[in-house]
């Protein structure tokens, strides 16, 4: 299987910060030997959140998304590895938190919150174009 080094853009939700699970994301992260590149909290503004979630826009969950994202600070993180944009999906799991496998950050610590958008803790980019226009929109400073 060939290897390839990579950068992915994870954020830690709003209810992941609320909740104190920063730091269970990131030893999560580097338990499973990823390195942490860069790292900081952000109040994030709703050009930012529409920047992100540009693929979402007009879809009934959009507004709730960006009314959920907007609610308390995020943190964002670089994290690299070899294939980490697949590897953290994986440690994520899927985007509905009642049906993510236990073991997965979503699996293990998010539940439905009969809200009308998913609360699940953390995004992780999907493809390495993704992880390249989020690392931009997160962290402008840090070169490609
Ligand atoms: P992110 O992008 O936040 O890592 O999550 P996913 O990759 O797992 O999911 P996504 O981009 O498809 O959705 C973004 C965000 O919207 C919420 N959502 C999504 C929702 O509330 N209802 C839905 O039907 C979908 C598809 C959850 C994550």
């Amino acid at each position: 299987m060939t290897t390839q080094q990579e950068r992915t853009l994870v954020l830690v939700k709003p209810d992941g910060v609320r909740r104190s699970l920063v730091g269970e994301v990131i030893a999560r992260i580097e338990r499973k030997g990823y390195v942490v590149s860069s790292l900081k909290m952000i109040q994030p503004d709703r050009a930012t959140l529409a920047q992100h979630y540009a693929e979402h826009e007009g879809k009934p969950f959009y507004e709730p998304l960006l009314e959920f994202m907007l609610s308390g600070p995020v943190v964002a993180i670089i994290a690299e590895g070899n294939r980490v944009i697949e590897g953290f999906r994986k440690l994520a799991g899927t985007t509905d938190p009642t049906t993510a496998e236990p073991g997965t950050i979503r699996g293990d610590l998010a539940r439905d919150q009969g809200t009308k958008v998913v609360q699940n803790i953390v995004h992780g980019s999907d493809s390495v174009e993704s992880a390249n226009r989020e690392i931009s929109i997160w962290f402008p400073e840090v070169a490609m």
